[in-house]
């Protein structure tokens, strides 16, 4: 990595010009929703299994978000997966990660008639097809993210609460800790989860491969903002604020937006 690597991660523009990147693309994440525009389609539910507790996750700084990972250990019939919302077959839970801004006017990377919400939750699936995560980011329905919009709420998010309690032991980056407390992924997300919008896209973040299924709720939910300063506290590797780690909306282009109603 080069010393300025913070800097031109932190110019979205420049992505594009790196070799072997996509982030010049006509598929890419994150967009603008607009609902006016988006297609009703009767997606069957998505389901979710093994969606309990979860304990001992690993809580790492990147350098540019905050990754809670499975731990090593967790045999591979516990693994969270999810089914059913217009995917085809399965796909087993990697990592979850959040966005968010340096203040709580901005920090999603999704956006819904224009307005940003302070923070955004990535949980990041593979298609169980492909067998490891690596060989799934090779094809187009590799992956299938769910965003979970996070918006201020006036108490703390009790749920969250296991993931920001450590926040401290990682504010440097590339710092990582063992969670003490159980994660909980069904009370992660929102409390009504048969809306949502359903379009193909990229990752966020270079080499922004066109390979994620995206599913971003529309209900969000809530988070204190003393829970967002702790993750405002986080470092990236120049020392400074890890903040305002969201992308900014890319064009549509010819693609369509579903939209599955409650
Ligand atoms: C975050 O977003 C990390 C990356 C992730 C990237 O920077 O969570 O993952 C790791 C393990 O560092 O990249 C391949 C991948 O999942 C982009 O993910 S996103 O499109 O959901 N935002
Ligand atoms: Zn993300």
């Amino acid at each position: 990595k080069p010393s300025s690597w913070s800097k031109w991660y932190a110019n979205p523009n420049s992505w594009a010009d790196l070799s072997g990147s996509s982030c010049g693309g006509n598929q890419q994440s994150p967009i603008d929703i607009q609902p006016r525009s988006s297609v009703t389609k009767a997606f069957p539910k998505l389901a979710f299994h093994n969606y309990g507790n979860i304990d001992r996750m690993i809580l790492m700084n990147n350098g540019h978000t905050a990754v809670y990972i499975l731990p090593a250990k967790l045999p591979e019939n516990r693994v969270p997966y999810i089914t059913g919302g217009g995917l085809n077959g399965s796909y087993a839970f990697v990592q979850f990660h959040l966005h968010w801004g340096g203040d709580s006017t901005k920090g999603s990377e999704h956006l819904i008639k224009s307005k940003s919400y302070p923070a955004e939750l990535h949980l990041v699936h593979y298609n169980t097809k492909y067998g490891s995560f690596a060989d799934a980011t090779m094809h187009s329905d590799g992956l299938a993210v769910l965003g979970i919009f996070l918006q201020v709420g006036s108490s703390d998010n009790e749920f969250l609460q296991p993931l920001v309690d450590q926040l401290g032991e990682v504010i440097a980056d590339h710092n990582e800790t063992t969670l003490t407390d159980l994660v909980s992924f069904k009370d992660l997300l929102p409390r009504q989860t048969s809306s949502f919008y359903r379009y193909n896209g990229s990752l966020t973040t270079p080499n922004c491969q066109q390979i994620v299924i995206w599913t971003v709720f529309d209900t969000p939910v809530e988070i204190s903002e003393r829970q967002l300063a702790k993750y405002r506290q986080l470092e990236n590797a120049e020392g400074e604020h890890l903040v305002n780690n969201f992308r900014p909306s890319q064009r549509e282009n010819d693609r369509l937006v579903f939209y599955r109603s409650p």
